[in-house]
Order: structure tokens, then C-alpha cells, then sequence
């Protein structure tokens, strides 16, 4: 149950901005527990979520790997969510007057320079994995960021698209766009019909995240979108496979609160599955470790306690906690409840 100095070996599985605050909290929390212990922490591991990488206006974008390492670096716009704080937008402006990129799209003038160095660097021959180390470098993040892959497993969005269809009366068409178009675009007010991520099938697990989830104590599963976050993670071919054979204790927590999602578009992405919005439905999702899932324990807020017993009957142990992550006191509190969850 320990490395080193007693401390729990963590690996978390995050998204963007829920998963960017979540990894924030579990810092502070092996921080804590680190100097309770007079002992140095560590460094956890992040595995990040790429289906949200893109190519736009010639660069490579990979958005929640961005939001991490720049939350992890304090350089993070808290407001927005994504994007560099105090950013300026003159580029951008300039593209949206060649007709670059996409009109919905902000590209911030410091992020640009995020999305240059990465894009030369690949171009140069690193690998995504590569890439993320040298970016890594530059500030001292607490934390080694995978990404899930190195491969560019992009999430497609289908959506039924009656207005495309104006004409005839039966059916949609169906329409495939980028998951960051369905999003930024049209607020992923489409109707999704499924979600893919073309060509994860053929890709690997990037160099390091198998070992990490082997030989850790602990895998966290952030309260990032279980369907366009966690489920692109989860996809790449070994790293279910991996949660199952660890024998790390999983926890996951719920990013349902009191039938709600926190922020994003998690619920039309569930409903879109056929998964109820509840934290019960989504901890059926990943399923219980003893019966060919994910979990062992799932954090729910007070909002939801009454469906303990439900998840309780699913094999899962549920545990109730609060779930709010508002500031980093509330996010390392909540990331110190799911480290103690996989205590006993
Ligand atoms: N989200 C938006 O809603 N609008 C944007 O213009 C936008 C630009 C953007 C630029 C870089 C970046 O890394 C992320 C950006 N996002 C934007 C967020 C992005 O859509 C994220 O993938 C989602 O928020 C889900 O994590």
C-alpha cells in the first residue's frame, strides 16, 4: 500500500477542467501527507485525455493536456477554464481575418505559443509523450502528464442533423463532426447519435502509463466526463485491461452531483449512450471491479447518498463525501477523501 516513504504511489485519469482542478486537490493532498511524513512526495502521475486534440490553423492543439500542465503551473485562465491566464487574443484576431482556423474558436496569443512549440517539436520527430516532458520542464508541476496515447485518436461526434434533412420528413441525417466543433460550435446542442475516436483500435497506451497503472497503490478516476474524458482513456486498447489486473485499489469519482452534471456536456454525452445522469448510472457505467469493471469504490456527494445502497449492490463501495471542488482547499479535501477511500 506504500512507495518509498510510505506514501501511496497515485495514478489519476483526468480530463480538462474538472479533471485539472481534481489533479490540483490530489498535489495538495500527497503534499500534506508528504510533510506529515517529513518525507519528499513522489511525483503522482496524470494520464490525460487527447480525444480533444485537434489540428487548427496548421497547429496542434491538445486541450486538456494544456489545462493540466497549465493548472499544475498556475498559469491556467480559472475562468474560462482553458487557455492561459491573462491571455491576449491579437493573433487570434488576425486569423479570423485571413478566414483561419474557426470564427468559434479562441486561440489565445500565449496558448499559440503552447500549440507552436508543440507543433515544431513534432515536426521535428518527438513524440506526444516527448513533447510533454519538454513542456513539463519549464515549470516544477508536482506531477508527471501522460497522454492517454501518442497516437491522434481525435473524438468524432455523430449527431442526427434534422436540419440538414429540412426536406425530407423521415429521419435525420447523420453527421460526423469534431468533438471541438460539436462543442465550441454548436454547444453540443446536436443531438449526439455516438462518439468515436477513429483509429484507437490500432494505437498503444503511451510509454509509462501501463507501468504506472501496474505499479500503482492508488488510480484515481477525476470527475471529468465519463463519456468524452474518461471513456477515450479507457478506450485505448491495455489500459481497461490494466485497471483490472492493478493491484491498486480504483477509485472513481462521481462527477454527478445531486442528479447534475458539475459543468460541459456530460449529460447529453450520457443520455446519448443510454446512461441515466445519476451517480449510480455512471458508477454502473465503469462497473464493478469484482464483476468486469472499473471500481472498486465511487465518491458521492451528499446530494446522492441515498443511492449508496444501490451502488453498494453493484459491488462498489460507495462512499459519501463532498463533492464540490470550489477553491484548492475543497479540491485537496475531496482528493484526501478519495486517497482514503482506497484505504480500506
Ligand atoms: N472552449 C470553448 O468553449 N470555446 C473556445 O473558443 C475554446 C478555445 C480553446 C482553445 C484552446 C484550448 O486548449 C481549449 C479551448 N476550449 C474552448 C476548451 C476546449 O473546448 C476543451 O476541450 C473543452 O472545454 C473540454 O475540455
Amino acid at each position: 500500500m506504500t512507495g518509498r516513504t510510505g506514501l501511496p504511489r497515485v495514478v489519476v485519469l483526468a480530463g480538462g477542467v474538472g479533471g485539472s482542478k481534481f489533479s490540483l486537490g490530489v498535489r495538495t493532498a500527497l503534499n500534506r501527507r508528504a510533510d506529515a511524513e517529513a518525507a519528499a512526495p513522489d511525483p503522482f502521475t496524470i494520464v490525460a485525455n487527447t480525444g480533444d486534440d485537434l489540428w487548427l490553423s496548421g497547429v496542434r492543439l491538445q486541450p486538456d493536456v494544456d489545462s493540466i500542465v497549465y493548472a499544475l503551473a498556475g498559469v491556467n485562465d480559472t475562468v474560462r477554464g482553458w487557455g492561459r491566464a491573462g491571455d491576449s487574443e491579437r493573433v487570434n484576431h488576425e486569423l479570423q481575418q485571413w478566414g483561419a482556423g474557426w470564427p468559434w474558436f479562441t486561440l489565445g496569443d500565449l496558448d499559440l505559443g503552447t500549440h507552436l512549440a508543440r507543433t515544431g517539436w513534432l515536426r521535428e520527430g518527438l513524440t506526444p509523450t516527448q513533447v510533454l516532458e519538454r513542456m513539463s520542464a519549464r515549470w516544477p508541476l508536482g506531477a508527471r502528464v501522460l497522454p492517454m496515447t501518442d497516437a491522434e485518436v481525435d473524438s468524432i461526434v455523430t449527431v442526427s442533423d434534422s436540419s440538414a434533412s429540412a426536406g425530407d420528413l423521415d429521419g435525420d441525417i447523420e453527421r460526423p463532426m469534431h468533438f471541438q466543433e460539436w462543442w465550441t460550435r454548436h454547444r453540443a446542442a446536436l443531438r449526439p447519435l455516438r462518439f468515436d475516436n477513429p483509429g484507437i483500435g490500432a494505437a498503444v497506451a503511451a510509454p509509462g502509463v501501463l507501468d504506472a497503472i501496474a505499479q500503482a497503490d492508488v488510480v484515481l478516476i477525476a470527475p471529468s466526463n465519463p463519456v468524452v474524458s474518461i471513456g477515450p482513456i479507457l478506450a485505448v486498447p491495455g489500459i481497461r485491461a490494466g485497471l483490472r489486473a492493478t493491484p491498486a485499489r480504483v477509485v472513481g469519482v462521481s462527477p454527478i452531483i445531486g442528479g447534475q452534471v458539475v459543468r460541459g456536456m456530460a449529460d447529453v454525452c450520457l443520455t446519448a449512450i443510454g446512461v441515466e445522469t445519476t451517480a449510480a448510472a455512471v458508477a454502473a457505467h465503469y462497473g464493478a471491479r469484482s464483476s468486469e469493471g472499473l471500481l472498486d469504490s465511487w465518491l458521492i456527494a451528499e446530494e446522492d447518498a441515498a443511492s449508496a445502497a444501490e451502488i453498494g449492490r453493484l459491488g462498489i463501495r460507495p462512499v459519501v463525501a463532498p463533492l464540490w471542488m470550489r477553491d484548492a482547499a475543497t479540491s485537496a479535501e475531496l482528493a484526501e477523501a478519495a486517497l482514503r477511500a482506497a484505504e480500506f
